[in-house]
Order: structure tokens, then C-alpha cells, then sequence
């Protein structure tokens, strides 16, 4: 009898226990895609959700920052935050096995941001630039149409704009603007770091000197279609999907060697301008959608095969993949500054994650 009793009170302590974890965290588990927001093409938002999501980034200037200016005098506003954390964990997310889950989680934690402190309802949009690599012109893609509803267009053609050479001297066939942005709702958009050069971008390097200094510049594009058209556009794209391994994956989206782009540096590069400066790129308000892209191709290639792709892995943490540096695992911790606490990379594999759920068109 009294053991009886004895049980009871057990499983009951037992269902108190997996409640209160349960409440505590609410996010374990995996959501249905039924429940998943989906993150739809640019193209696939009407004008209003298009200038829905557009204010909501106006609005993240507006609000104040959580790094403290006085120690981070660039840090002027809440997108800011953002900025900081990219520059300062730059050399250890790029061109290596991070790239895709930091990335991955940057961008949930700012649709997260556009949510709770903006009101922002809809799901982050996607720059799907295989549909623009084949126009002899951006101002035909509804992303940079230079309209009211777009992300604004071109920079002002600069003629001394400068190539942008690799470290083996072979320079890019340079863009079709170089100057600020003219048109549209970033218009004249004030940027406050940077610009680095991406000389400072190696392995093992400290932050660049005053990496978080005030430089207020103007947002600056040259866009670059022949470029687009090499790196990105369908072939390339159906090469990603019919990859075996994340390896061969990975050689097509972002290649560890520094002097290829791959489809990852054929967007920064396509677009030119502030986009190509490693350091403080998501300051153009398209890295979002270009990084939803490559979350996207990521997304659909590991879901052809979950059980081997879920949680395939290749790279390390370093930027470049020098030799020796250590390989990422499931268990390697990334870190996201101010935006969020650490999180192991295992955490990172699943958009149906619950703190996720989120699928694209
Ligand atoms: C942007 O700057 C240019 C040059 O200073 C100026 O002519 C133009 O009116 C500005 N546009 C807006 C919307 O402020
Ligand atoms: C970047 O640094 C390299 C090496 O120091 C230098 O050759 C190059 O001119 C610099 N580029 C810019 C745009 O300042
Ligand atoms: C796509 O780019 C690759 C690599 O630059 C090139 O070989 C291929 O011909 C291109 N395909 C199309 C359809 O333009
Ligand atoms: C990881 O990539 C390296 C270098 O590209 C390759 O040699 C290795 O086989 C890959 N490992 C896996 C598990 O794919
Ligand atoms: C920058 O990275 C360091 C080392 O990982 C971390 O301690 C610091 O909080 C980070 N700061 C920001 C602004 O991300
Ligand atoms: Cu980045």
C-alpha cells in the first residue's frame, strides 16, 4: 500500500517536473510545417507586405540599441546591433563550416527583432537571384527596381570606383555604379561602420583597428549583372541541389579558398558597394534576402535527405579553412553578442526547430 502511494507521489512529482520544464521551455521540440511561416521570393509579396517589411527596418533605426554607444560609438540604433555583432565575429563565420548555421541564426534573430520590437507580421523575404541572372539590367528585378516598393536600386555611376582584385591580382569586371544609392526607400540611407577593407579579413586576425568606430557614409551599390550571371543564376543553383555532400554543397555556395566567390560571394559581389565589404555588409538592407537564399538552398537540399543531411557538417571555425584550425561539430559553440545567448551548431540544423519554424516557397 505505502509502496503503492509511494509510486503515485513519484509520477506525480514526475508530471510536475515535465510541466514545469515544459513551461520553461516552451521552444523543445519541432513544429509541423502547417504551423512553419513561410518565408516567400520578394516577388511573391504584394506592394503592401513589400513596404510592410521595408518599414520595419526604417523602424529598427529608430529604436535605441543595446550595446552602449560609449564603448561602441558606431552603434547608434538597434540595427546597429546587428552590425557590431557581424563585424566582430566576422573572421570566424565566413568562408568556412559556419557560415551556413551562424547565418542560419543571424537571420531568425532579426526576423525575431522586426517581430517583438517593430511589429513586423510577415516572415523574412528571399532574394531568389537566380531569377535576375539572366537581365542585362537590375532595374528590371522588383528588388532593385528603384520604386517605392523595392530595396532601392543602383548607386550613382562613381568612374573612379575602384576593381576589386583577389590576392592573386586577378580583378572583377567592375560594377555599373560605385556612389550612393538614389533611389527609393534607401535613398540617401546613412550607414555608420565601416568601411574595411577586406584585406583585414584572415585567419586568426583581430577585429580591424576602430572596428566599431562612427563613419557615417551613405549606403553605396554597383551592380554588377554579368557578374550575377556567372555565380548565380540557375545551373549553379541545380548543381547545389544534386550535390551528395555538404562538401560538394559547399565548393558551389562558398568555396574556403579566397580567391573564388561561389554563388554566396557572387550575390555581396553582384550587388558591389557596401554589400562586398565582409565586415559591415547587413547594412544593405538586401543582405538579408541574400543570406535568405542561401538559408533557403541549404533548407532544401537538406530536406531531399534528411536523415543523412540534417546534421552533415564540413569545415572549420576559422576563416579560410587554414590547415589546422579546429573543425566545426554539432557541439561547437556559436556566440551572437548582444543578440542572443550562445548556441551549440546542433541547435542551429533544423528550420521546423521550434525556435525556428519557419519553411520557404
Ligand atoms: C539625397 O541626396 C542628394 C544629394 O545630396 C539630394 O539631391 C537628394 O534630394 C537627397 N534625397 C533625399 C530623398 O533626401
Ligand atoms: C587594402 O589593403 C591592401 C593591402 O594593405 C592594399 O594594397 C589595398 O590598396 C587596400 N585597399 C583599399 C581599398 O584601401
Ligand atoms: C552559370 O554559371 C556557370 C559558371 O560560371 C557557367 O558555366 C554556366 O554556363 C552558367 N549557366 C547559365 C545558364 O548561364
Ligand atoms: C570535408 O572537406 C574536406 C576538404 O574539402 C574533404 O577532404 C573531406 O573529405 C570532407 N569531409 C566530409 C566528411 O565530407
Ligand atoms: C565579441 O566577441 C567576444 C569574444 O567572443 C565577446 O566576448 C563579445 O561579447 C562580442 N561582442 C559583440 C558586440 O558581439
Ligand atoms: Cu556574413
Amino acid at each position: 500500500m505505502g509502496r503503492f502511494l509511494l509510486r503515485q507521489v513519484i509520477s506525480l512529482y514526475v508530471l510536475i517536473i515535465s510541466a514545469i520544464s515544459c513551461l520553461a521551455f516552451p521552444a523543445a521540440g519541432s513544429c509541423s510545417p502547417e504551423e512553419a511561416v513561410t518565408r516567400k521570393e520578394w516577388r511573391e509579396l504584394d506592394n503592401l507586405q513589400r513596404r510592410e517589411y521595408i518599414d520595419a527596418i526604417r523602424c529598427l533605426r529608430k529604436r535605441p540599441s543595446v550595446l552602449p554607444n560609449e564603448e561602441f560609438p558606431g552603434v547608434r540604433d538597434r540595427l546597429d546591433d546587428f552590425i557590431a555583432t557581424h563585424i566582430n565575429y566576422t573572421n570566424t563565420i565566413h568562408n568556412n563550416g559556419l557560415l551556413l548555421p551562424w547565418h542560419r541564426h543571424f537571420l531568425t534573430l532579426w526576423g525575431k527583432t522586426l517581430r517583438q520590437e517593430c511589429g513586423y507580421k510577415g516572415g523574412l523575404p528571399y532574394w531568389n537571384w537566380a531569377l535576375d541572372a539572366g537581365l542585362l539590367s537590375l532595374s528590371q528585378s522588383p528588388v532593385f527596381d528603384g520604386s517605392g516598393s523595392s530595396l532601392s536600386g543602383n548607386g550613382l555611376y562613381d568612374p573612379a570606383e575602384r576593381p576589386i582584385c583577389n590576392t592573386e591580382g586577378e580583378c572583377l569586371p567592375r560594377g555599373t555604379g560605385g556612389g550612393c544609392v538614389y533611389s527609393g526607400p534607401f535613398e540617401n540611407f546613412t550607414v555608420h561602420m565601416g568601411p574595411f577593407n577586406s584585406s583585414l579579413a584572415q585567419p586568426y586576425s583581430p577585429l580591424p583597428p576602430n572596428a566599431f568606430a562612427y563613419n557615417p557614409h551613405c549606403l553605396t551599390r554597383s551592380l554588377n549583372p554579368p557578374l550575377l550571371a556567372s555565380m548565380n543564376n540557375q545551373t549553379l543553383v541545380d548543381q547545389m541541389q544534386s550535390a551528395e555532400t555538404i562538401t560538394e554543397f559547399l565548393a558551389v555556395m562558398e568555396p574556403s579558398d579566397e580567391n573564388s566567390l561561389g554563388s554566396h560571394g557572387g550575390g555581396h559581389h553582384g550587388v558591389g558597394g557596401t554589400m562586398v565589404d565582409l565586415f559591415t555588409s547587413p547594412q544593405d538592407p538586401v543582405f538579408i534576402l541574400h543570406h535568405g537564399m542561401i538559408d533557403r538552398m541549404w533548407t532544401q537540399w537538406q530536406n531531399q535527405d534528411v536523415v543523412n543531411r540534417r546534421y552533415a557538417l564540413n569545415g572549420t571555425t576559422v576563416i579560410y579553412d587554414p590547415p589546422g584550425a579546429p573543425p566545426v561539430t554539432l557541439d561547437t559553440v556559436v556566440e551572437f553578442g548582444p543578440l542572443d545567448i550562445p548556441r551549440k551548431v546542433r541547435e542551429i540544423m533544423d528550420p521546423l526547430d521550434r525556435k525556428y519554424c519557419y519553411r520557404y516557397t
